[in-house]
């Protein structure tokens, strides 16, 4: 599929499905921490550098907000999970959106899956993995801020958090940086093939 990536909107925001666009366009979600760069990693892949609105702040994005790419796929950013200050009625309702658009919507084709690189995975990290490797959603591992390690260290890294994860050698597995933008063509192609 030829993807004119500049061509780059944000289309809406929904707390609920009845606000999801309707339509086949496929869907490529980001989950993650919060803070772990997953708005960071849209505006990365599109060449923008405020299009997801980006933060020092955790818990920055609260709705599920749908980017359409050239009317041919969309970018679901997804709020973070694990931000400490919220209240249990909060995490409640982050729970129900992003699980309610993670099991119903027939238009995602998979869920890059955002890991910090320089941190085991915590337990809400490894939850979501076998969240989404028991829905058999497909998932894109991302291992992000990988300019904060030096390059011979990624590979201690990586194989750190696959045993964490129990990582399931058939999913891919990306080291990524928004600011050195490593790992950005690999990220394409990994999600070009699951459209
Ligand atoms: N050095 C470095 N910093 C990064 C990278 N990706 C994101 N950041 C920084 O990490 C912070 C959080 O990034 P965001 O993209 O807002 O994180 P998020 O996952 O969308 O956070 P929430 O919306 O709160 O869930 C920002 O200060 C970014 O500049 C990266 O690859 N390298
Ligand atoms: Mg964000």
């Amino acid at each position: 599929m030829e993807i004119n990536t500049h061509n780059a909107e944000i289309l809406l925001s929904a707390a609920n499905k009845s606000h999801y666009p309707q339509d086949e366009l496929p869907e490529i979600a980001l989950a993650g921490r919060s803070n772990v760069g997953k708005s960071s990693f849209i505006n990365t892949m599109l060449n923008r550098k405020n299009l997801a609105r980006t933060s020092g702040k955790p818990g920055k994005t609260q709705l599920l907000n749908f980017f359409n790419i050239d009317d041919k796929m969309r970018f679901v950013d997804v709020p973070g999970y694990g931000y400490a200050r919220v209240s249990k009625k909060e995490r409640e309702k982050w729970g129900c959106m992003i699980e309610e658009y993670l099991t119903t919507r027939g238009n995602l084709r998979a869920v890059v899956s955002l890991v910090d690189l320089r941190h085991d995975p915590s337990a809400d990290d490894v939850q979501m993995y076998e969240f989404l490797k028991y829905y058999e959603i497909p998932v894109i591992i991302v291992a992000t801020k990988a300019d904060k390690i030096p390059r011979g260290k990624w590979n201690k890294h990586e194989s750190a958090i696959k045993k964490k994860l129990n990582f399931d050698p058939s999913d891919d597995f990306i080291l990524f940086s928004s600011v050195s933008k490593a790992g950005m063509d690999q990220a394409w192609d990994a999600i070009l093939e699951k459209l």
